[in-house]
């Protein structure tokens, strides 16, 4: 594990080509080419999982301050935060705009318009947005930004508060297949009322461990119950000729989860992508002599051809530089598998095959069963990955039942569970005292567990970390 990740993390951004930072406004940041692709794949797996029942749409970007404003406890939340727009050109506008630092507001109102009865229900609708949030916390790429360029956003709305339920459960589910698919480990748990989504009944959150013990809210599923329905004014004509309110969710992920893919995995050499997200999942290193230059170049071009028809992403690292120095960018960068072919090699008709993750090298025979073999270790890389992060977890969860030990557990790094009672003051108390954010409920206490600040009967298993 790397030793400075903060810094790690800042370097390899640049190093990897992955972000520039630079751009003259805090908080905004410029993706570049690499970095780009891997951002595309995500989405790409985001869009895959949710269009099996939901809708893709597109929001202007722009919400009217008196749409903003209407909902108390959800303007209360972001009104610290809300870029303005109040002039076109040299003329005031009539009416403030607020730069979406999220979309409820922009797109209620406009469910209030479509949902008239039972039949236009439930509405599943997604977007992937940016959205600007001035966020006063220390900001860093990708992970605390202000210009959110990477949102997705989900909004549905049900007849009935079971349907709605089931969608949070859904979410969950959809959830957890996106980062499986990343092998990124994950903390679900339900956040405690005072960090609750400002409108919501309740928020479950997805929390990742980062390599420095902090802990990253990499995805949040909120049940907005029939709040913003009464404020929106969101009605249906149920079968029993009723005029209901509807009940809503939402979900969302943003470029977190990019920032989770590199920083959970990568290692002192660099990144160390999973196949699902990396630009390229094999790439071949020709090594090239003066003799036999065509033959070797011929081979590559023909392996390349093979893999890309079985379905992969596969580059041939033509660069007129030492081979050394392709192995070390590629490490960098995180390729997932290497292919080293020579004149040498060609004669003995194999490849040399490198794995990024434990960085052996296997010979692969250039026969028929090449495709399957690449198939095979590239699985194998992309379970090792998930394995790793996910003991990585496992190690950094410690139960305790005595409030002396929550700081220095959280100090070397871990993220600490514990008995709660459930009482609002009592856990405000626990943070106070501890200087930590409790993350949320994870699991109902077992019968006898005291409470770690009350000691009355304890209600929840808690987690409790330092946070991002
Ligand atoms: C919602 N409404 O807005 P949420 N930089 C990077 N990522 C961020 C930032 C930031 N400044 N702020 C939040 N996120 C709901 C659900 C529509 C969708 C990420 O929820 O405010 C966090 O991972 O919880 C967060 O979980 C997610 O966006 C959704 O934001």
């Amino acid at each position: 594990m790397v030793e400075n990740f903060s810094e790690w993390f800042h370097d390899i951004l640049e190093e990897a080509n992955i972000t520039d930072s630079r751009y003259p406004i805090k908080g905004m940041a410029i993706w570049l080419p690499y970095g780009f692709k891997i951002r595309k794949y995500m989405l790409e797996k985001i869009k895959e999982l949710l269009d099996k029942d939901h809708d893709e749409v597109l929001f202007p970007l722009l919400v009217p301050e008196g749409e903003l404003a209407k909902e108390g406890e959800h303007v209360k939340g972001f009104e610290e935060e809300v870029y303005w727009v109040t002039k076109g050109g040299k003329n005031d506008l009539n009416e403030k705009l607020a730069l979406r630092p999220t979309s409820e507001t922009a797109i209620y109102p406009m469910y209030a318009l479509w949902i008239r009865s039972h039949i236009d229900l439930p509405i599943k609708y997604y977007q992937v947005v940016n959205t600007f949030r001035y966020e006063t916390k220390h900001t860093r790429p990708l992970i605390r930004v202000r210009e959110i360029t990477t949102f997705k956003e989900a909004h549905t709305a049900h007849a009935t508060k079971e349907e709605s339920d089931e969608q949070i459960e859904d979410f969950i589910e959809i959830y957890k297949e996106f980062f499986d698919s990343f092998g990124l480990p994950y903390m679900i748990s339900k956040r405690p009322i005072w960090d609750t989504f400002p409108g919501a009944d309740y928020t479950m959150a997805f929390d990742i461990i980062m390599p420095d013990g902090k802990t990253l809210q990499v995805g949040t599923i909120h049940n907005l119950g029939q709040t913003f329905a009464k404020t929106f004014n969101i009605t249906f004509e149920d079968k029993d000729g009723e005029h209901k309110y509807v009940y809503q969710t939402c979900a969302g992920v943003s470029d977190r989860v990019v920032a989770s893919i590199i920083g959970i995995h990568g290692d002192e050499k660099g990144l160390r992508l999973p196949p699902m997200v990396s630009p390229n999942q094999v790439t071949i290193i020709p090594i090239l002599f003066k003799k036999g230059k065509e033959e070797v170049m011929a081979k590559c071009e023909e392996i390349k051809n093979d893999l890309e028809s079985a379905g992969l992403r596969v580059n041939i690292d033509e660069r007129d530089i030492r081979p050394g120095k392709k192995f070390y960018d590629w490490e960098l960068k995180g390729t997932p598998l290497k292919l080293e072919i020579g004149p040498r090699d060609l004669e003995n008709n194999i490849t040399i095959a490198m794995r990024r993750d434990d960085g052996e090298k296997v010979e692969i025979a250039l026969d028929d069963n090449l495709v399957d073999n690449v198939k095979d270790l590239l699985e194998k890389y992309d379970e090792n990955l998930s394995k790793t992060a996910w003991d990585f977890q496992a190690e950094h969860v410690k139960f305790t039942e005595n409030m002396d030990e929550i700081k220095g557990l959280i100090e070397a790094g871990n993220v600490v569970s514990f008995n709660w009672c459930g009482d609002d003051e009592c856990g405000k108390k626990i943070e106070e005292e501890t200087g930590y954010d409790i993350l949320g409920i994870i699991d109902d206490a077992e019968d006898g567990a005291k409470c770690i600040l009350s000691g009355d009967d304890a209600k929840y298993l808690t987690l409790i970390a330092k946070t991002y």
